[in-house]
């Protein structure tokens, strides 16, 4: 028979300087245990999100609830990514996935020449931002 797999579920994405809710993540096995069973956590990027080392299902439920943390980091870092893992001996391990929306701002400024003469297809303006544009670096 093949192990119970462990499905962790978490919000799609969550935003710097914003508390997440209470208990917003959730481990789950497909059938109830005798025992209770230990899940490890894990998030692939701590500088963004953290989640507890572990939580326990306890017998007899199927499922277990934890806190998620998110890092308000002062970095212009845009969105990223991190995966959230769950592990424990005997179930196949569960991942999903969570974005990190930054909340850092910057200003846009458009700058157009003085005038411009009709039929003129020429005419060059520049959009500029206050800061260097964040890479969104969804592949790490
Ligand atoms: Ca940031
Ligand atoms: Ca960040």
């Amino acid at each position: 028979m093949l192990d119970p797999e462990l499905t962790v579920t978490v919000p799609a994405f969550l935003t710097e300087g914003v508390r997440p809710k209470p208990d917003a993540g959730l481990v789950s096995i497909p059938r109830t245990r005798i025992g209770s069973l230990t899940v490890d956590l894990n998030s692939s990027d701590t500088s963004e999100v953290r989640v507890p080392r572990n939580v326990i299902i306890p017998a007899g439920q199927t499922s277990a609830t934890f806190d998620l943390d998110v890092m308000d980091d002062a970095l212009r870092d845009g969105t990223q990514l991190a995966y959230i893992t769950a592990t424990a001996l005997g179930c196949e391990p569960g991942l999903t996935r969570i974005l990190i929306h930054d909340n850092e701002s910057m200003t846009l400024s458009v700058s157009l020449p003085p005038d411009a003469t009709e039929g003129n297809t020429n005419v060059v303006g520049r959009v500029s931002t206050s800061a260097a544009v964040p890479v969104w670096s969804v592949c790490r």
